[in-house]
């Protein structure tokens, strides 16, 4: 068995980080991943027209000025390819890949209570390591649907998180594309330009934003670098994570013109950003339906057919309580004559056939299926492998009713085990690799005060996870979101809890409560387990 400090799980951003962090502070680490590459979700989700919806310049690693500085963007938000380039760029930069373990998975994991050791088991090997860090992701497990005569197909069934690694040519093929979240919507107007025939298969329409994407200059990228240190200042006290800054306003307090102007603003420039243009969004219901409005009128100017507008037209549940997505033309491809929507409500799904897709409405004849039905998030990667923590207590058990975590980062009875931006977090309601930054400094931050304590053991109080849980349930409950079925709920997968994951108090929030927990000694953690180590 191979011995270690701490072992890694998953070499996205958030496992090279911790690599990087944690060797540079004298530990001994090894990055486990199940992929035959870096960059973990980025690795796998290379669907045509994958990119960011979170700017490049934010979307990127913040602790090392020169990095910052060399590395160019191309353009405002990065597609998958170049996102991929860049991570490849980071490994080599910090010579990270040496400890870097490629296609191996983990699959289980068991805390030694007496030598206060994970036992890391591997399709390749065993590890023991005092520290077990789970990278995995937040949107790592792909949700495959199993749907009835799927088996009998004739055609190519691809997902978009697990997309080909060769080129998939769609030129002369019907295509049929079930799903419209970010994935589907940002890979539909791509399809559309290869295949014959595209047929989007919807299930619930999408507030979706116009990323207004644009190749970066030179004179902008100058002007960013210039002043790089105050940008991730800013997205550091934003609510998001993205450097917008809240307007004070209600949306119900000001004139409908103002309004329209500011939504007009917000529409060509923000893109994801659309959903701070007024404080209570996300608050008021009544507020929201302001914004919701505005975006069902955008739809319809988009749509030239007025029946295939009012169908992709979402309603139902507010705006931004489903992750909006960020899309390049998405709405204006239904214009085309070769692309068809078919509304899954109206004429729900039968079944999969030989050569296609059958509805209520008849038969859909297809050469490529592609399922862009998303991930198993949150929870899923977290899940997958079987964690056992003290008592022989297992992470499944310790979550049948929903995640339960201390700060999203530490769970009650599993010590020394941590998750970055992990459920409780602001995670996946925030700019994810600021959040996952900042889990790795405040963890390195937590184990120097384990080892100023001589404490060899760091584990999440049941009262402070308990306590927390309660914080996060409470502050969702005053919000909007758990009024959608929607994956920050749990809402994706049947059979998965309902319960709302991520923690919406915001970056700029959450960042406090973490400094008030470092300010009274890490209060929420207990340290033990020095006089043993000391004594054995
Ligand atoms: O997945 P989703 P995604 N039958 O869960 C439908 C990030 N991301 O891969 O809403 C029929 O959002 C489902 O319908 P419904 C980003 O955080 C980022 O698109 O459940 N339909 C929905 O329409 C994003 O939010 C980027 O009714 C089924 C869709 O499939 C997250 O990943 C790019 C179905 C799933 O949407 C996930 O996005 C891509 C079924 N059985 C992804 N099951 C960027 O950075 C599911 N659906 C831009």
């Amino acid at each position: 068995m191979r011995q270690v400090d701490m072992v890694v799980v998953g070499a996205g951003f958030a496992g090279l980080r911790t690599l990087h962090t944690f060797r540079e502070r004298g530990l001994d680490v090894a990055v486990i991943e199940a992929n035959a590459g870096l960059g973990g979700v980025w690795y796998v989700n290379r669907y045509p027209g994958a990119r960011c919806d979170v700017e490049s310049y934010d979307y990127s690693l913040s602790f090392d000025p020169d990095l910052e500085q060399e590395w160019r963007w191309s353009e405002r938000y990065a597609t998958q390819p170049e996102i991929l380039r860049y991570v490849e760029h980071v490994a080599d930069r910090f010579d990270l890949r040496r400890d870097v373990h490629l296609d191996t998975r983990m699959t289980r994991s068991t805390y030694d209570e007496q030598a206060h050791r994970w036992h890391v088991e591997t399709d390749d090997g065993d590890w023991s390591a005092r520290y077990l860090v789970m990278a995995t992701g937040q949107l790592s497990v792909t949700k495959q649907p199993q749907l009835q005569g799927q088996e009998d197909f004739r055609g190519r069934i691809l997902h978009t998180g697990a997309w080909p690694h060769e080129h998939v040519d769609m030129t002369g093929r019907r295509v049929g594309v079930i799903g419209t979240g970010s994935s589907g919507t940002q890979l539909v107007p791509v399809l559309a330009e290869q295949a014959s025939h595209l047929t989007v298969f919807q299930r619930t329409p999408n507030y979706s934003i116009p990323a207004n994407n644009a190749p970066i200059t030179d004179e902008q990228d100058a002007e960013v670098k210039a002043t790089y240190p105050e940008r991730r200042e800013r997205a550091r006290r934003s609510p998001s994570g993205l450097g917008f800054k809240p307007n004070k306003q209600s949306a119900r307090e000001v004139a409908e013109d103002d309004r329209r102007a500011l939504y007009e603003q917000q529409w060509t420039t923000a893109g994801f950003g659309f959903l701070l243009a007024y404080y209570d969004l996300m608050l008021d219901e009544r507020a929201n339906d302001t914004a919701a409005d505005f975006i069902r009128a955008k739809i319809a100017e988009k749509v030239d057919d007025p029946t295939t507008a009012e169908r992709l037209m979402p309603r139902g549940y507010p705006f931004g309580a489903k992750r909006p997505p960020v899309d390049s033309g998405y709405f204006e491809t239904f214009n085309r004559d070769d692309v068809d929507l078919v509304d899954m409500r109206e004429t729900p799904l039968e079944r999969i056939t030989e050569h296609g897709i059958r509805t209520t409405a008849g038969e859909v004849e297809l050469d490529t299926i592609v399922f862009a039905t998303g991930f198993d998030a949150m929870t899923g990667a977290l899940l997958k492998p079987e964690i056992v923590g003290r008592d022989g207590l297992t992470l499944r058990e310790h979550w049948n009713a929903g995640p339960r975590t201390y700060l999203g980062v530490g769970v009650a009875g599993f010590p020394n085990l941590f998750v970055i931006a992990g459920p409780g977090s602001p995670s996946l309601l925030s700019n994810v690799l600021l959040s996952i930054e900042a889990h790795v400094d405040w963890i390195a931050g937590l184990l120097d005060h384990a080892a100023e304590q001589g404490a060899d053991e760091v584990e999440a109080s049941g009262q402070a996870e308990a306590d927390w849980v309660a914080h996060v349930n409470e502050r969702a409950e005053a919000t909007l979101y758990p009024r959608a079925a929607s994956y920050y709920m749990g809402a994706e997968v049947p059979g998965k809890p309902q319960v709302f994951m991520p923690y919406v108090g915001g970056v700029r929030g959450y960042r406090r409560v973490l400094e008030k927990v470092v300010a009274d000694d890490y209060d929420g953690f207990r340290f033990t387990g020095a006089r043993e180590a000391v004594a054995s």
